[in-house]
């Protein structure tokens, strides 16, 4: 099954939207394979915005990133990584479609709530950056007999 990497920013747990978060991606049938609250060392932000690095907004984009715990999960499913990059819209949420998460719960891109992956090379790459691999739960779901054709 597919997989990827998704991180509730600080914004988003501060607000208290984790539960409803996680409630959307329950409901659509995905797997929760790995969860975890964290204060992000500087060195991982670095690591998971590189291609932003030299970008204006990056000095900005790593002190809200790191200014309080982030809810990392890991998801699986069909199609995840696209699936989800749907579920959670467009980077600018005043550009993000009703219905998405940023569309349902943001105004501004520089607090945009949430991160997924958004490539299947990105989700192994951003994986490998935050979860060792004892940290994913490797387990079966009694629904997949009927989410899957
Ligand atoms: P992330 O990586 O946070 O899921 O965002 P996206 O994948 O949707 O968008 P991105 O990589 O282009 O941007 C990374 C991150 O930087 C913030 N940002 C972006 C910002 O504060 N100002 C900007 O002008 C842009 C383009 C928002 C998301």
């Amino acid at each position: 099954m597919d997989r990827t990497f998704v991180m509730v920013k600080p914004d988003g747990v501060q607000r208290g939207l984790v539960g409803e978060i996680i409630s959307r991606f329950e409901a659509k049938g995905l797997k929760l394979a790995g969860a975890k609250l964290e204060l992000l060392p500087e060195a991982r932000v670095v690591e998971q915005y590189r291609e932003h690095l030299q970008k204006p907004f990056f000095p900005g984009l790593k002190t809200y990133i790191m200014s309080g715990p982030c809810f990392l999960m890991v998801w699986e499913g069909k199609g995840a990584v696209a699936v989800v990059r749907r579920m959670i819209g467009s980077t600018n949420p005043a550009e993000a479609a009703p219905g998405s998460i940023r569309g349902d719960f943001a105004l501004d891109i520089g607090r945009n709530v949430i991160h997924a992956s958004d490539s299947p090379e990105s989700a192994a790459r951003e994986l490998g950056i935050h979860f060792a691999s004892g940290e994913l739960v490797d387990y079966s779901k009694i629904d997949e007999p009927v989410l899957y054709e």
